[in-house]
């Protein structure tokens, strides 16, 4: 009888044939296929040789190869590929099969999708899958959501593969209904973006503002991943600054300062502004991209533009324990701010988010993993329904710690005129989340009087809506009220 695979996996660049090897690895046979078909061969006779894995060289094949129920993972790139690949798929398949978007999906292409195939009597999943090339090959971060009824499905198959924490609990677990798997990868990646920005403002205070030199910034950092700050990201820090051309000289220097990207910040950025929930520090991380891509502007305006370029003077050590304290208390409010967002969101797409467990999945395997994480899930554990990390009492305690030093340090990067700009937005909302009291009755009141937008009065009741005529000249017809 002829072998049937018990998962298929579709594309076969680095994420799929990655995937497939790692399932392989743990004893599952996949069906591997790809649009050029050529690349199916090719991954057989090289990377595949002596597995178990089984070449198909069409459609039909593949979904012909699969035990049921079936089950056939996408590896394309996002957008209309998958969309193209479920069409594909959709006549050979059967009522109770299941397709999996394990790409970097849009959430709300996952809703979309997930309501398509559910109403056609199909199972599907957007799986979030983190920690690139060695991660699929070793073990990734994976983040499921979909048909709930998909997850005993591919369950075994996908935290058999998963990276596991230090305690051996794989960083895989079901995320929620329909595009939150997605939705949460997107955070994830969102919140890349803001770890590697506050890292680089750390380490171009310590370049611009302290002349230190890359191997000693190389030392700070090995010395920083022994703090509470032990993660991946400082970690490759401290690599690449230690890391010569072969000349001898670090080859981080030589590298030209225009960053990429490729979406995903900007999109949990543009959701955040739609939910209506200031994840500053993200955002500042994204435009800070933004800023560096406009390298030629940057280079003429540096010849005609004043502003100071002194160095710091003073004890350089203590000032790089100010340095790490504010990557720290900023590194807390770019997970509060993330996670308020995953909140709201829960609340606007009615999903049930784990938020503690959520923080355990990205423990290992992805970009993001420290140990860090581990204090969010405890600070969800004494307190599930907290509201903001910010107001968990190790956190507090951190943040009350870095303080003095965060500010030191925004201070001293203004009166330099180092830009900072996630360090020092996220200690703008840091003191604008303290505030119980904010400008925002002028503004009510402002827009009352261009506009007869109303407003509502401290000494009144909360539902009763104000319209003053300002200027007498006005009329007493008040604007209706929504939110945009
Ligand atoms: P790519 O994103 O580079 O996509 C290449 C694959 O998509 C190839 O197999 C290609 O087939 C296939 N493809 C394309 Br392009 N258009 C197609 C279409 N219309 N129909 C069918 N197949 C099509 O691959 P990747 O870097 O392995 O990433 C796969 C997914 O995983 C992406 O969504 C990516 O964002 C995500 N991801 C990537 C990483 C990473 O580190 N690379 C990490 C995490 C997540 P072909 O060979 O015929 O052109």
């Amino acid at each position: 009888m002829e072998k049937k695979g018990d998962i298929a996996v579709i594309g076969l660049a680095v994420m799929g044939q990655n995937l497939i090897l790692n399932m392989n690895d743990h004893g599952y046979t996949v069906v591997a296929h790809n649009r050029t078909v050529s690349k199916v061969d090719e991954f057989l006779d090289n990377a595949a040789k002596g597995t178990k894995v089984i070449g198909a060289h069409s459609i039909e094949e593949t979904v012909g190869l699969l035990k049921m129920p079936r089950k056939i993972m996408l590896m394309v790139k996002a957008g209309e590929a998958v969309d193209q690949g479920i069409e594909k798929l959709l006549p050979h398949l059967s009522p109770g099969d299941c397709i999996i978007d394990g790409g970097n999906s849009h959430f709300t292409d996952t809703i979309r999708r997930t309501t398509c195939l559910e109403e056609k009597g199909f199972l599907y999943i957007g799986t979030g899958v983190s920690g690139g090339e060695e991660g699929a090959r070793r073990g990734p971060s994976m983040m499921p959501g979909g048909s709930p009824r998909a997850w005993p499905l591919v369950k075994d198959i996908f935290r058999a593969i998963a990276a596991r924490t230090p305690d051996g609990v794989p960083c895989c677990d079901w995320v929620g209904d329909n595009g939150a798997g997605h939705y949460v990868k997107m955070a994830h990646n969102a919140i890349e973006y803001g770890d590697m920005q506050i890292i680089c403002e750390a380490y171009h205070l310590m370049k611009q503002g302290l002349g230190l030199t890359s191997r000693r910034m190389h030392a700070v950092f090995s010395r920083w991943n022994k703090t509470e700050l032990d993660s991946y990201l400082i970690e490759i820090t401290a690599d690449i600054l230690a890391y010569r051309d072969d000349d001898g000289k670090a080859l981080v220097e030589k590298i030209l300062d225009k960053a990429g990207q490729k979406g995903t910040g900007k999109w949990f950025s543009v959701n955040s502004l739609d939910l209506g929930i200031p994840v500053t520090l993200i955002a500042e991380a994204v435009y800070a991209r933004c800023l560096s891509a406009l390298k030629d502007e940057r280079v003429a305006a540096a010849k005609v533009l004043a502003g100071p370029h002194a160095k710091i003077t003073g004890d350089a050590a203590a000032f790089v324990e100010d340095i790490r304290r504010a990557l720290l208390a900023s590194k807390i409010v770019s997970y509060a701010q993330g996670f308020m967002c995953m909140r709201e969101a829960a609340r606007e797409y009615h999903w049930t988010l784990d938020y503690g467990n959520i923080a355990m999945l990205w423990r290992s395997g992805c970009i993001i993993r420290s140990v860090f994480l581990e204090r969010i899930k405890a600070a969800y554990d004494r307190n599930p329904g907290l509201s903001s990390l910010l107001l968990d009492d190790y956190f507090r305690a951190l943040i009350d710690k870095c303080q003095k030093s965060w500010r030191r340090v925004v201070m001293t990067a203004v009166r330099m005129g180092v830009p900072l700009p996630a360090f020092s937005s996220a200690l703008a909302f840091y003191d604008g989340y303290r505030s119980e009291k904010l400008p925002a009755n002028l503004l009510q009141a402002q827009r009352d009087y261009f506009g007869a937008h109303t407003y509502r009065r401290l000494d009144a009741p909360a539902d009763k809506i104000f319209h003053t005529n300002w200027t007498g000249r006005g009329g007493e017809v008040a604007s209706g009220t929504y939110t945009v």
